[in-house]
């Protein structure tokens, strides 16, 4: 199987982990790419061309949750998603923050990354507060104990997130007022798949 990554992108570092996690690092070669380059391989495999795309034979995957399912439910190898999730509509709420909140923060991450003349101030506050209402949201769900949640899809996504914030937004002090992310976000962090797996590129630098 080949992965199309970037060192930077949290979603392909959300299919990275699970991969690792999953055991499966030898049966997957890492393929790096240069995010909308007119000549990336990936081109040649998805006309959606983002990562993480897996190639699989003549499966071609797009999406990290869609990665992870696959992991999970064809290769077996796996536990992104708990097998009683079907009818776990919490889990499904809390999921569905933690995408959101990756999605804005990947917005924040890329719009301060433009030149400051082209930057929206409006963009940027909107996903300011957006990332300030999700992490006080996460904050509460959070348990005391942080071995108290899974390391499974969500955690995963929340996990490349809260890297996003402090490799892309170092002065972001998001851990003031949440004891328990933080913990969580430590004991996270320790893992090696996610020591595996950290951001290479400067926050100057372009994200790619
Ligand atoms: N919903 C997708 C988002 C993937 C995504 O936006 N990837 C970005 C990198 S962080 C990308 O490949 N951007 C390239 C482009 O938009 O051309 C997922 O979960 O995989």
């Amino acid at each position: 199987m080949k992965l199309f990554v970037t060192p930077n992108s949290p979603y392909a570092r959300i299919a990275r982990i699970a991969a690792i996690e999953a055991g499966l690092s030898d049966r997957i070669e890492e393929v790096r790419v240069v995010n909308r380059s007119p000549d990336s391989p990936l081109l040649a495999y998805s006309p959606v061309c983002r990562v993480p795309t897996l190639v699989a034979g003549a499966l071609v995957l797009g999406e990290s949750r869609q990665i992870c399912a696959y992991f999970d439910d064809v290769i077996g190898a796996a536990r992104c998603f708990s097998e009683d999730r079907a009818a776990d509509w919490q889990a499904r709420a809390l999921e569905s923050v933690v995408t959101g909140f990756l999605d804005g923060v990947a917005v924040w991450n890329r719009e301060l990354r433009r030149e400051a003349a082209a930057r929206s101030a409006f963009l940027l506050e909107v996903e300011a507060r957006r990332a300030e209402r999700c992490l006080d949201h996460l904050e509460a769900a959070c348990p005391a104990d942080p071995a108290a949640w899974p390391w499974d899809f969500t955690r995963i996504a929340l996990a490349a997130t809260l890297g996003v914030l402090d490799h892309g937004l170092p002065d972001l002090d998001w851990r003031q007022g949440r004891p328990r992310l933080a913990a969580w976000s430590a004991a996270a962090a320790a893992r090696p798949s996610m020591r595996a797996t950290e951001p290479e590129v400067p926050a100057e630098q372009p994200p790619a």
